[in-house]
């Protein structure tokens, strides 16, 4: 009988490792010629939430906020170290993203910037010198401000220009060291934080619905035209979107709680069945006829969404959802989620409210590959806590340990369901700057970085206990636990 090679529930060549994001670990943000993103406007502090919803339009720089992403944890002077250390736990795929300002400082500039280009080229060597497959996301929350200021960012048809320029110029740089790409991470974002997702800004009595539906369509137009570039391109390569993702559940069995569910899961659907299934779906339609919205789109636009979907389906998951129409249970809303998700009483969560739920992995991995048939790749999932270095300069992550056993367990789970599942990259396997707070001490990492809320510290890199652990996790392809 032929051994099995591979004992493990895990596919041959699973892409276990991590995932990053320029605006929350390269810092350097005005350097190599980088222009301004938005995301380097947003200070941490109550104002960052109302710049995130879209309700702030002037950003004078003031001296007294903390602006995170302006070093975050300094990648830019610092990649060499950190790839070291994910070498070392023997990390298959890093997941980056490339900062579309430090290729177009301006989003739209006639040439692009030599400097900036090679600094991804050198990324790109050092993760391939360590055999690390590089995974890059084209635009993780930070959209150049210039095309906030000229063009109302992804409100208007150009930026679908701009991108597409953008897309080639990376593809044809990078044609022989990255194999795998995505296009807009967590596009449903857009929905909820629409500066952070799109770079919007509303104006009193604009109707943001409306512009938030004729940006996604700008923002789809853009993602296929990335598809078709890439396919051309680099023809062995594989592109994706990615979508923030997390079954909802109905609170109780009564059929309009069920009702409400799907309806939220179709918040983040719609943008998923328009870039893997290639058309606007019935539903769509529907809300935009039943809320009088006209989405402007182009002859070339039906066809182009058809015929250029994407290869694979990327998401982060953090948590599961759960969805009321009862007044009462509605008024508990868990903190610190953008999906208005009510307290689910069957699960815990996390010091920063997000619900943990394994078995929500498993459910939604397999919610997601019923839905779209095609091959997924998990490219976020962690316990962001607040870590503490104890007095031995040790830091006993168990609790982080144990919250990654238990969802990789699951996702294995979803693989023996039959899931096709290709990777898995940890979000921030270092510690990086939180996307929704802009702190620090909201850590997700392996290794923690010596530095705080306010930008104090060594930068010091320091491995946790869970250091070991994911690294006898990749050793074993999922199999030691
Ligand atoms: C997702 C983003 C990541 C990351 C993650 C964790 O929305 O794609 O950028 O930030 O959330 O969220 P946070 O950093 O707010 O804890």
């Amino acid at each position: 009988m032929k051994r099995r090679l591979n004992m493990s529930i895990f596919p041959e060549g699973f892409l276990w490792g991590g995932a990053l994001a320029a605006n929350q670990v390269e810092g350097a943000y005005l350097e190599g010629g980088k222009g301004l993103t938005t995301v380097d406007l947003m200070p941490t502090g109550e104002k960052r939430w109302q710049i995130a919803i879209g309700k702030i339009d002037s950003f004078t720089p003031d001296e007294n906020e903390f602006y995170p992403s302006h070093k975050a944890i300094d990648f830019y002077h610092h990649y060499k170290e950190d790839i070291a250390l994910f070498a070392e736990m023997g990390f298959k795929a890093l997941r980056v993203s490339i900062s579309w300002a430090r290729i177009f400082p301006n989003g739209n500039d006639e040439t692009p910037n030599e400097a900036g280009l090679q600094f991804y080229d050198d990324l790109f060597d050092e993760l391939l010198k360590h055999k690390i497959e590089p995974v890059v996301t084209m635009a993780h929350f930070d959209v150049p401000v210039h095309l906030v200021e000229a063009y109302g960012s992804w409100k208007s048809r150009e930026l679908v220009g701009f991108f597409e320029t953008y897309a080639k110029t990376i593809f044809t740089r990078y044609k022989d060291k990255v194999k795998y790409w995505m296009t807009f991470n967590e596009i449903n974002m857009l929905l909820h934080m629409p500066f952070v997702g799109a770079g919007l800004v509303f104006k009193e009595g604009e109707n943001e619905t409306q512009i938030k539906y004729q940006a996604a369509h700008h923002q789809l137009i853009a993602s296929a035209r990335a598809v078709k570039a890439c396919h051309e391109i680099i023809p062995d390569a594989k592109i994706g979107c990615m979508l923030a993702a997390g079954q909802t559940y109905p609170y109780t069995c009564n059929p309009d709680d069920i009702y409400k569910a799907m309806e939220k899961d179709r918040e983040s659907f719609f943008f998923i069945d328009v870039q893997s299934r290639g058309e606007y779906p019935g539903y769509a339609k529907r809300f935009f006829k039943d809320n009088n919205l006209t989405i402007e789109m182009e002859d070339e636009d039906a066809e182009l969404l058809k015929n250029h979907t994407v290869d694979y389906i990327g998401f982060s998951y953090y948590a599961s959802r759960t969805t009321s129409t009862d007044p009462e249970i509605l008024k508990d809303k868990t903190s610190g989620n953008v999906f208005g998700s009510v307290t689910n009483p069957y699960l815990e969560t996390s010091e920063w409210g997000w619900t943990i739920d394994p078995k929500g992995f498993r459910i939604t991995a397999n919610q997601l590959y019923d839905r779209y048939q095609k091959p997924l790749f998990v490219v976020e999932n962690g316990l962001g806590a607040n870590d503490e270095i104890n007095a031995e300069g040790i830091i006993n992550d168990d609790y982080r340990i144990d919250y990654l056993k238990q969802h990789i367990a699951e996702m294995g789970q979803a693989i023996e369901d039959g899931v096709d599942i290709i990777g898995y990259t940890s979000w921030g396997p270092i510690d990086i700057v939180s996307a929704s707070t802009g702190e620090m001490k909201k850590r997700y990492g392996y290794i923690y970085v010596d530095r705080d809320n306010g930008g104090n510290g060594t930068l010091k890199r320091t491995k946790k206990k869970s250091f070991d652990w994911y690294k006898s996790v990749i050793a074993s392809n999922g199999e030691a636990l």
